[in-house]
């Protein structure tokens, strides 16, 4: 008799562990929309000649790497969908329309029609209002999707074949501080995790930003010209590879520590928050990443990053 309550309890636990949702990648996804520009898809109406392959191919390289992680769902945190109360999640089944980039609208004007993890998004609302965060589901079913959620998913996934949760950036530098931000970014993460747990899905996060971001405010006429493109400034070239360095040597901790004056000093886009989240909820990993690109565009500092906790398929790529 005892055995068999042992057993049944052991194979209750086992099924909970079994059962216990996880993040099976953290993606580091540059989103300039010059990178769909250059990769001609379909749904994109302008024309390149191409431009940025030292990303592009990082890019693709990882979508591959992709391809082979069993996954259920991709959530994104973008700077481009701006908060101004609160942290917002999409929070309908399907959006379709056509994204224009209000700076760029000569190269990104991009047709999507993409699902949403609805059950999830609402589990992650509830998670992070408990922990005292305020948030709101956007069910505006005419709600236009931002360029960098689409740019971002669009490089990593460009079959569209998984659904997605887009969180919003809710301007915490603006109003407090970077340090403000990072301590309310990292409590956001640790409550998206929580509801991934609980959700038992297996869950690929994308923070989707630039590192760098001082840019040029001239565009060359031929937007994909490569023998313009360079990045703005040295200042920001050694901040970049300092945190590059950093990320491949496993030192998240300290790289979300210097985060407020990093993103100072380089009027950087982690401005946003979406680093210091997507490292909370992968609880601060100390393996190194997977660097998969760096390259300038109109010249801002962009690198394709992977954080892989599976150390059986995790690769030094560059
Ligand atoms: O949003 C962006 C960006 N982050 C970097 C470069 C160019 C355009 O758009
Ligand atoms: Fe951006």
């Amino acid at each position: 008799m005892k055995i068999s309550k042992r057993l049944i309890h052991i194979t209750v636990v086992a099924l909970q562990a079994m059962k216990k949702g996880q993040v099976v990648l953290g993606c580091l996804a540059p989103h300039p929309p010059h990178l769909v520009y250059a990769e001609n898809p379909e749904q994109n109406e302008p024309f390149s000649e191409g431009g940025w392959e030292t990303l592009r191919w990082g890019y693709n390289r990882l979508a591959r790497k992709l391809k082979k992680v069993d996954y259920d769902v991709m959530v994104i945190f973008t700077p481009h969908w701006a908060t101004y109360i609160g942290t917002h999640f999409l929070g309908l089944p399907k959006f379709s329309s056509l994204s224009v980039d209000p700076i760029f609208p000569n190269i990104f004007r991009y047709k999507y029609d993409l699902d949403v993890d609805v059950e999830l998004a609402e589990e992650m609302h509830k998670a992070a209002s408990e922990a005292g965060i305020i948030t709101k589901m956007m069910t505006n079913p005419d709600f236009r999707i931002d360029y960098g959620t689409i740019t971002s998913c669009h490089m990593l996934n460009p079959e569209w074949d998984k659904p997605i949760i887009t969180i919003s950036s809710n301007r915490n530098a603006h109003y407090y501080s970077g340090e403000v931000m990072n301590e309310q970014a990292k409590a956001l993460g640790e409550a998206c995790l929580k509801a991934i747990e609980k959700s038992g899905k297996k869950v690929v996060l994308v923070s989707s930003h630039s590192l760098s971001h001082r840019h040029f405010v001239t565009e060359s006429p031929l937007p994909e010209d490569m023998s313009r493109e360079h990045i703005y400034n040295h200042s920001q070239y050694v901040w970049d590879m300092k945190m590059i360095k950093m990320m491949r040597d496993g030192k998240m901790k300290e790289v979300i520590d210097i985060m407020p004056e990093y993103t100072e000093q380089t009027i950087a886009e982690t401005e946003a928050g979406g680093l210091s989240w997507m490292m909370a909820a992968m609880g601060l990993p100390d393996y190194p990443a997977e660097i998969y690109g760096y390259q300038s565009v109109i010249g801002t500092g962009n690198a394709v990053v992977a954080w892989d906790p599976n150390s059986k398929t995790r690769e030094i790529v560059l």
